[in-house]
């Protein structure tokens, strides 16, 4: 760190370092973890400066760009940040906000801070936690720039050019990967939260692009219709059964205006989509602003009801908020001027008033709503009708199940192989497609702490059923005895019985089919599973691979192909363009391009176009034209071209010296081999199958994580739901990279 010009130290030289350091030391505890998340979240930290800019009415437009060097910049066309004398700190302000703990607010109190990230700690936590930061101001017809490193300033600040009559701010900085597990920024999870700033935010337009690795990603969020827009957009593969319905108002609370922003709709689907926020940060956990507006749906929905008759007593006497939230997505948006937030994530809001003003704002305003559109809302008081019937249909058909004594877990389902072992931390069910392959779970594995239940034909679509038949599914009713904790409102997780839930099905597409039949079971019915970590995925071999007596699995065709190109390299050299050797790293990278060329036009010529011309088309469009342009762009670095690949002969099969290479290169490679190929779990004896699937020392298995809630419920009601069209849209824009597919 370079010295500072003044060497002596005062108080608030002190009170910098002490709050730099203290950040340094402790940087979980100010913005969450050290990993991904929290790497992520030092982007969120600064755009919610510049968000704050927005709000007040001063800025509206955002950049963000990943650079190539892998750090990151904010820039806004806000106000700049104040680089007068502070009054008492006798330093620029720009330094106080960037070096002193909780300085981002604005000195004179006058607006209140509803932004900042979810610890709301302001940019000079992400100041403490990067190896650098540079921040330039254009202000007051100046451009100023000063430098930091871990907090500390390296470049003090000065006056670098005119701007005229611009004003903004523009924040680099380079995470400390001393400090941080996570190296680099992913494009997926910032553009969700950008995407979410700029619908929560209406009116605000958020540039985000990619610069670094060949990439290049770029896309503009801009919303005028705000959380209207945001409702719509979380519905798009769902069917709407009403209009996207809104409400707004503000109402004076104990700190302050509390203003609330609700955007709802009906769909036919038989899920329900909550997203609230506070300040904007998403309140997972829900809280007040949720309970307000809950309440009031309810109340409303059933005084409508009866007063216009479409609800007889003995109905409105057993409809429960569940029933009313069916096929509904919901965006709750609240401002707070101090929010409070609870619960064992800090993400529940906490602030007792906010439930009366949403669900005042609500109650009014959806009265009004259905009195001015009866058809629309007979739609939905039928709705709620049959899912209020088909849970008490559910519950009947529960009890009547209890009596005989098969839910509550006394007695499992017959055709559960259960473990020894009653610690649930210990042990795991293997859910298992087809009676074989069952067959040699049971066989192979440990009795001790593995369980097995052989899965009949096809599970349920969750997705597609409501409760009553999802309950009367065998299949289902076998997991949920087998698993445990109950299902509906009888759901207790403290009761799993095995901390490990490993789908193990077939690597064929009738296995993929099966696998994301329960998995969507367990995201609709079943979260907390997820949430908690509890499901896996096995990863069974593709491949067993014989050389003198020895085996070895190998899991993909990708690891295949590595597999043999690595053998066949270890007794032969591979020429460049130039005719010298390639030192072997390099052939291997080679090599590796060349396998996946080939991959790739396989894959675009089985679907009915000719790879060569759709290289040497330039305005040819789509994923299988885009990889491939990619792909002989790197290809050109090697001095090659699409010729030296595809040879004379274009449409069918490639016969160029390039394809003739990695030919030779594999075959080399299989001399001595046998390959075997798995066409389904059950063709493995049991020993086979434990050792490569089930053993715990040396099987690889897969945590299913939910990362993106809202892209999670968009893909579940796509592939699952009933849409056709957006389906079939996304089946082809995804086909060409989907791999391992088997017919
Ligand atoms: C303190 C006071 C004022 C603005 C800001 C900070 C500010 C910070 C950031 C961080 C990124 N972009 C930003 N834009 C503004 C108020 C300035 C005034 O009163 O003129």
């Amino acid at each position: 760190m370079a010295e500072q010009e003044n060497s002596g130290y005062n108080a608030e030289n002190i009170q910098v370092l002490e709050g730099m350091e203290a950040v340094r030391k402790r940087p979980a505890m100010y913005i969450g973890d050290t990993g991904e998340r929290g790497y992520h979240h030092l982007v969120y930290e600064v755009v919610d400066n510049s968000i704050d800019e927005a709000l007040a009415g001063y800025c509206s437009s955002i950049d963000v760009v990943i650079n190539p060097d892998g750090s990151l910049t904010v820039q806004d066309d806000g106000r700049g940040i104040p680089v007068d004398m502070h009054p008492t700190q006798h330093k620029p302000a720009i330094e106080v906000v960037l070096t002193v703990l909780h300085a981002g607010g604005k000195f004179d109190g006058s607006n209140y801070k509803v932004s900042g990230g979810l610890h709301g700690v302001g940019v000079s936590c992400v100041n403490a936690l990067s190896e650098w930061m540079k921040v330039e101001v254009k202000r007051d017809g100046k451009l100023h720039h000063i430098e930091f490193s871990r907090g500390h300033v390296t470049k003090p600040l000065e006056v670098v050019g005119k701007c005229g009559d611009e004003t903004g701010t523009r924040v680099t900085f380079f995470p400390d990967h001393e400090i941080f597990s996570c190296h680099a920024f992913k494009w997926e999870i910032l553009c969700a939260r950008l995407r979410e700033l700029a619908f929560l935010n209406k009116g605000v337009t958020i540039h985000f692009r990619d610069d670094e690795g060949d990439a290049h990603h770029e896309e503009t969020f801009h919303y005028d219709g705000g959380i209207d827009e945001f409702v719509g957009y979380l519905n798009q593969n769902k069917r709407p059964i009403s209009p996207v319905i809104h409400f707004e108002g503000e109402k004076q609370g104990l700190t302050g205006m509390v203003q609330a922003e609700v955007s709802m709709q009906y769909t036919e689907s038989y899920s329900t989509l909550e997203q609230t926020y506070c300040n904007n940060i998403h309140t997972i956990e829900g809280g007040t602003h949720l309970s307000g507006f809950r309440r009031a749906l309810t109340a409303t929905i059933k005084k409508y009801g009866l007063d216009n008759k479409l609800l007889k007593d003995k109905e409105f006497e057993s409809l429960t908020g569940d029933d009313m939230r069916e096929g509904l997505t919901v965006v709750v948006s609240v401002k707070v001027p101090q929010p409070q937030f609870e619960g064992q994530t800090k993400t529940k809001l906490g602030n007792g008033e906010v439930d009366g003003i949403v669900a005042g704002i609500v109650s009014d305003k959806l009265m009004t709503f259905f009195e001015e559109n009866p058809a629309a809302a007979k739609v939905v008081i039928e709705k709620t009708r049959l899912a209020a019937a088909a849970r008490e249909a559910a519950r009947a058909a529960r009890e009547s199940t209890r009596r005989k004594g098969v839910m509550d877990g006394l007695s499992l389902p017959g055709k559960l192989r259960d473990c020894s072992e009653r610690d649930p931390a210990r042990t795991e069910l293997f859910l298992v497609e087809g009676d074989s392959a069952g067959g040699s779970a049971c066989k192979g594995r440990d009795r001790a702490t593995q369980a097995i239940l052989p899965l009949r034909g096809k599970v349920l679509n969750v997705e597609k059923a409501r409760i009553d038949r999802v309950l009367a599914n065998n299949e289902i009713r076998s997991l949920i005895t087998a698993i445990g904790c109950g299902f509906g409102e009888e759901w207790d997780v403290s009761k799993v019985r095995y901390h490990k839930i490993v789908i193990m099905t077939d690597a064929d597409v009738d296995g993929a089919h099966i696998r994301t039949l329960l998995l969507t079971f367990f995201y609709r019915k079943m979260p907390e599973l997820i949430e908690k970590g509890y499901v896996y995925l096995a990863q069974p071999p593709l491949y067993k691979v014989e050389r003198k007596k020895k085996s070895e699995y190998v899991l993909t065709d990708e690891m295949l192909t590595e597999k043999l190109l690595s053998l066949g390299l270890d007794d032969c050299e591979v020429n460049g363009k130039d005719g010298a050797p390639m030192d072997p790293e390099r052939a291997a990278a080679f090599l590796k391009l060349l396998a996946e060329i080939e991959a790739t036009a396989k894959m675009v010529s089985e679907r009915g176009f000719s790879p060569a011309a759709l290289v040497a088309d330039d305005s040819a469009r789509g994923s299988g034209a885009s990889m491939l342009r990619k792909l002989f762009s790197s290809l050109a670095g090697y001095g090659y071209a699409p010729a030296d690949w595809f040879g004379a002969g274009t449409a069918a099969g490639a016969d160029g010296p390039l394809a003739k290479l990695l030919d030779e290169v594999r075959a080399r490679g299989r001399q001595g081999l046998t390959v075997v190929r798995f066409k389904g779990l059950g063709e493995m004896d049991a020993a086979e199958l434990y050792e490569t699937t089930m053993n715990p020392e040396k099987r690889r298995i897969l945590r299913v994580k939910l990362e993106d809630a809202v892209k999670a419920d968009q893909m579940f009601s796509l592939l699952m739901g009933d849409e056709v069209e957006p389906r079939r849209r996304f089946i082809e824009d995804n086909a060409l990279t989907v791999r391992n597919l088997d017919f």
